[in-house]
């Protein structure tokens, strides 16, 4: 029998941050249960609809919460407000005679009117880094449609993915505490922070040994780099690391905001760095450009764990569905 449980009370109207699964283990033995039982709690999502939205591209979220949803007995409408729907306005007090005939002011209570939760992916845009480290968008998601809401990655985090890549290290780790190690990598776009931020918030919650690495000028906000340690020198992170995480991110601090600053393909993950690590195993997001941010020989080796942690986030996000589903 599965033992009850219950959440924190923050986590039954929103899941925007790892912080919210409350205590680390206990998150990981519902994941454990989830992941052997998925179509053990079916009665629970019946008749209920999860709406999710997308303002930006997805292949493993929109996938793997869809499945997340349909394991749970869920109905699913996936809306991309790119393609269909009305552009929306997103600022208070504009004179709305430009190319958006609808305001998100609206949108958002209609759209809660068709569902029971509401998953929400829209990145930084990069325009105003107080509105994207303010969660401008998601926040008016969880004060105007009534409904439980949780991110698909938002502009500072993607609390799904970091779950995801938890449970994964807690599936490979061969060590108690293991070194994990977090480098940025070259990419040709401007990428959003929410990725590693998100990762650093959750890898900062257990006493793991943690390292980021990056060229100076990629520092990210010191509330996400928390008490990991910052090696400016890759070749030495990597000295005895058992997980590196692989990321590019596009610069936080100052006037360089959402800037790339570097494409410096020497920062991207190959072989030789990987011989200096503990036989490490090499881990990203996806989508990843190799050749780039890693070569094809490393995520190609036994130690590239890309695939397990896709498959993971069915796993994370049918926990935090199931967890909203239980509250609603
Ligand atoms: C996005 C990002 O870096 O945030 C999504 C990753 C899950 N990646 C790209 O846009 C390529
Ligand atoms: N990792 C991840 O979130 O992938 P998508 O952008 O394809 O959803």
């Amino acid at each position: 029998m599965e033992k009850t449980y219950r959440i924190n009370k923050d986590m039954l109207k929103e899941f925007t941050s790892i912080k919210q699964l409350g205590d680390l283990s206990e998150a990981f033995a519902k994941a454990k249960y989830v992941k052997e039982n998925p179509f053990a709690d079916q009665e629970l999502g019946r008749n209920r609809t999860l709406l999710m939205i997308f303002f930006n591209s997805s292949l493993r979220t929109r996938l793997s919460t869809q499945k997340a949803a349909m394991n749970l007995g869920m109905n699913v409408i996936v809306l991309d407000v790119n393609q269909g729907a009305w552009k929306l306005e997103t600022e208070r007090g504009v004179i709305m005679d430009g190319d958006k005939p609808e305001h998100l002011l609206e949108a958002i209570p209609v759209m809660g009117c068709y569902c029971d939760i509401i998953g929400v992916r829209s990145f930084a845009r990069f325009e105003s880094k107080n509105d994207d480290y303010e969660e401008l968008i998601l926040n008016q998601f969880i004060k105007y449609s009534g409904k439980p809401v949780f991110s698909m990655e938002a502009a500072t985090r993607h609390p799904l993915q970091t779950f995801a890549d938890m449970i994964t290290i807690e599936e490979y780790k061969k060590v108690e505490k293991p070194k994990i190690v977090m480098t940025w990598a070259p990419h040709p776009k401007a990428l959003p922070q929410a990725v590693p931020n998100s990762f650093a918030e959750g890898i900062n919650l257990t006493d793991y040994e943690f390292v980021i690495t990056h060229p100076k000028g990629y520092e990210l906000d010191p509330s996400f780099v928390g008490k990991a340690h910052v090696e400016y020198d890759q070749k030495k992170a990597f000295e005895g690391a058992d997980f590196i995480y692989a990321k590019n991110w596009a610069a936080y601090t100052g006037d360089n905001y959402g800037k790339v600053l570097s494409m410096d393909r020497s920062w991207t993950v190959d072989s030789a760095k990987m011989a200096l690590t503990n036989n490490a195993y090499f881990m990203h997001c996806l989508p990843v450009r190799r050749n780039m941010i890693v070569t094809d020989d490393v995520i190609e080796s036994p130690q590239s764990i890309v695939i397990p942690e896709a498959a993971n986030r069915v796993v994370s996000a049918q926990t935090v569905i199931k967890e909203i589903l239980m509250s609603l």
